[in-house]
């Protein structure tokens, strides 16, 4: 295969990224509680839908992903999307603890709201953060001046809250409550 184009993984990625975090529905395919998909039956429904698709171009797709977004389970027969999920997916995450740290990229628009209630999962079925300071950087930017919030990860920890680390080493956590969240000045 030729490599792909990066407008046409981007194009395939985004597609991909709303049927298995979102609406499987949208091409009628079938999700196990794990989230995850038959390749061959992705492949198939994909291709009905225009979407040209074949399992070189999934595999490059799954290996050149800017954030590893999806996984193949052993022997490729399967495919999911690793986190960001909207549909209530049992994910087997494993608590663990997390380092002294992690960040969270926000906007400056949404401190104020963030200072009154502390950082909520909105739509996702968690607040996403990282141990990368360039990583959190451009998470907060794709909604405007970025701002980076630094959280007392280990202190969280030790009064109880659990937090998971996805295999693309983003982590995760329920909420954080304000005390938790250092603000720059
Ligand atoms: C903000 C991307 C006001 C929160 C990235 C964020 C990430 C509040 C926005 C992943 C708030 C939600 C997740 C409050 C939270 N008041 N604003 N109380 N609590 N917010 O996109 O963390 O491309 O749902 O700060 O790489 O930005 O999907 O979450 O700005 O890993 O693979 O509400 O999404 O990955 O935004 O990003 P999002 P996020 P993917």
């Amino acid at each position: 295969m030729e490599t792909m184009n990066p407008k046409q993984v981007k194009s395939i990625s985004k597609f991909l990224s709303l049927v298995l975090r979102h609406k499987p529905e949208t091409i009628n395919i079938s999700m196990d509680a794990q989230g995850w998909v038959s390749t061959d039956e992705l492949i198939k429904k994909m291709n009905a839908k225009g979407k040209t698709l074949n399992l070189e171009m999934l595999e490059y797709i799954v290996e050149n992903n800017n954030k590893k977004r999806f996984t193949f389970n052993e022997n490729k027969s399967r495919i999911k999307a690793n986190q960001g999920h909207s549909l209530t997916i049992d994910h087997g995450f494993k608590a663990v603890e997390p380092p002294e740290f992690l960040y969270h990229g926000t906007a400056i628009r949404f401190i104020e709201s963030i200072q009154k209630t502390g950082l909520d999962k909105r739509n996702r079925h968690h607040v996403h953060l990282t141990s990368d300071l360039a990583t959190a950087k451009s998470v907060g930017g794709r909604y405007g001046k970025p701002v980076i919030l630094s959280i007392k990860a280990k202190v969280m920890h030790a009064q109880g809250f659990e937090f998971y680390c996805t295999e693309n080493q983003v982590w995760l956590t329920e909420a954080i409550p304000v005390q938790f969240i250092e603000f720059p000045t």
